[in-house]
């Protein structure tokens, strides 16, 4: 036991230096780095940033990095405990991405699966496998691991929205990779959500014989996400969460295989205590303003702002409206969690 709460430096420095020449390394003096006791170590903190001081250095972008040699032009969230890694979270890459009238961010197509929450502008259209989505405020849009996307801006003012992206796993299992493409031919037909899947409950008929396809829906507009928050919130009592799912239509299954998505609406002045999780969470406030404690700190918020938790984390959010609503899309990496067998739900809401 001794042993296993030693350090390095305990053991003689000959022995060590000739088991490093080997290129190998004792475990029992640093095994409770890779196997903590009762809840893992985080290096993500919870942090907030705020849209108000990133969105003027997001527009100095549009002119400093033209769109031919930016190519995406992105402002990378890094969280302060993970020294200089570009993440959100241990999973979660998020940035905020600029295109400016006129503009296109050029076709291609990587490993890494995406999906953008739009934040402000109109006019701005994200063409995935030729398939359209328009970008309005609030909308979910998919890009699939391997499917061509590439973003235009027929509009006015600039278009910013906010990437999640699976990009620190696909990374560290060294499986990122990128290919070049031609612009895209665009289908005229409007995308599956207003045409395929226009209604819950109803999928192409074909779907019953055939199996679920991995991603039938690539936008969820927001208006219709924030309908079914406020119908779904008619009823549900004050200690319950008004919580919606971004699913795949026909599997019922989370959207993305990696990273999922949700939608939480607190209502004026409402307090919620989710139980505690072994996910990672990062939010975006569509709308409203408010507070989240989260392992003890206090993270204020408001429109447009995104936050993150670090695994297994104690949350409270607070809406500190007592008119309004407040809108969060949540980003989680319980997909990837379910996957490796190590999602958990705590009954405890304090951290152990
Ligand atoms: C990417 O391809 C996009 O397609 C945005 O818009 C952000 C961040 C890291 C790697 C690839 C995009 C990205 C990205």
């Amino acid at each position: 036991m001794t042993l296993l709460l030693g350090t390095l430096d305990e053991l003689p420095t000959e022995y060590l230096d000739t088991v490093l020449t080997h290129n190998a390394v004792p475990l029992w003096p640093s095994l409770r780095s890779i196997l903590p006791h009762g809840r893992p170590i985080n290096r993500t903190v919870p942090h907030v940033w705020r849209y108000d001081g990133l969105r003027p250095l997001l527009l100095k972008a549009g002119e400093l990095a033209p769109m031919d040699k930016a190519e995406r032009r992105v402002l990378m969230l890094a969280n302060p405990g993970l020294e200089g890694a570009p993440f959100a979270t241990a999973t979660i890459f998020f940035g905020l991405q600029l295109i400016l009238p006129g503009e296109c961010a050029p076709n291609h197509k990587h490993t890494v699966g995406a999906v953008r929450m739009i934040i402000e502008g109109k006019g701005g259209v994200t063409t995935v496998g030729g398939e359209a989505c328009p970008m309005e405020k609030g909308d979910l849009i998919v890009t699939p691991a391997g499917d061509w996307h590439q973003h235009d801006h027929y509009g006015e003012g600039p278009m910013i929205w906010l990437d999640a992206l699976d990009a620190p796993v696909v990374c560290g299992i060294e499986a990122s990779y990128c290919t070049e493409g031609t612009p895209q031919a665009r289908s005229s037909r409007p995308d599956a959500s207003q045409t395929r899947y226009r209604r819950s409950g109803l999928v192409p008929y074909d779907t019953l014989a055939r199996g679920a396809k991995d991603y039938p829906l690539l936008r969820f507009p927001w208006s219709e996400v924030r309908a079914a928050l406020e119908d779904l919130a008619v009823g549900t009592p004050l200690d319950e969460a008004v919580h919606l799912a971004y699913v795949n239509p026909e599997s019922g299954r989370e959207c993305t295989p990696i990273l999922g998505f949700s939608a939480l609406m607190l209502r004026p002045g409402e307090q919620l205590q989710p139980r505690r999780r072994s996910s990672s969470h990062g939010y975006l406030v569509v709308a409203g303003r408010g507070e989240s404690e989260i392992d003890g700190r206090t993270l204020v918020w408001e429109e447009n702002d995104v936050f993150v938790a670090p695994t297994h984390a104690t949350i409270r959010h607070r809406n500190r409206s007592s008119e309004e609503r407040a809108f969060l899309i949540q980003i989680d990496d319980a997909p990837l969690q379910r996957k490796l067998g190590c999602y958990e739900e705590f009954a405890d809401t304090a951290a152990s």
